[in-house]
């Protein structure tokens, strides 16, 4: 019969960094409130959950390179929003930003989640960050819980990992 590891979303004993930039702070604390959301309502602790302040999106990838790097953390969740502006500014920080995180996310052996919006407008962010279509905060947390289980079921092989085994 084959076998299927699809992770799970029980998060106990899980330790996560969640990273934040400034930047649009009116959109990015709701993406962080509802990242918390996710986590402890998926069986992480509070005083499992460390929350890194950058300036903006594009320092994003280096804060997770440095975090990922002491192997404190079983997943790392980046928040961030990169509205378009008048200039081609908007597409370098939302280019480089994801670019980064992605290369972090593959020199390191734990999920490093990309929760960056890349919005036209305030209005399209506001809708994504616990309006009218959900909280990618929420969303990219819940995700980080299943990607770290799931690396663990693929180590081990096993459909029963929870964080807590997860963090030994
Ligand atoms: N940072 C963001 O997080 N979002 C943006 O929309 C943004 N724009 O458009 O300028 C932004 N710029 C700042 C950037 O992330 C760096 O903090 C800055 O360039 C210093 O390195």
């Amino acid at each position: 019969m084959a076998r299927e590891l699809s992770g799970n979303v029980d998060g106990t004993g899980l330790r996560v960094g969640i990273l934040v930039a400034q930047f649009n702070e009116a959109i990015t604390s709701r993406l962080l409130g509802g990242a918390r959301d996710a986590l402890t309502r998926h069986g992480v602790r509070e005083d499992d959950i460390t929350i890194v302040s950058v300036p903006g999106a594009l320092e994003l990838p280096q804060a997770a390179q440095r975090m990922a790097r002491t192997g404190e953390w079983d997943a790392l969740v980046t928040l961030g929003c990169v509205t378009k502006g008048e200039t081609a500014h908007f597409s370098y920080v939302s280019g480089e930003s994801a670019r980064g995180i992605a290369d972090i996310a593959r020199a390191f052996d734990i999920p490093v989640m990309f929760g960056v919006l890349t919005t036209y407008d305030t209005e399209q962010a506001m809708a994504r960050s616990g309006g009218a279509l959900g909280n990618r905060g929420f969303d990219c947390a819940l995700a980080a819980i299943k990607m770290a289980t799931l690396y663990h079921q693929i180590d081990h092989d096993t459909n029963n990992v929870t964080g807590k085994e997860l963090s030994r």
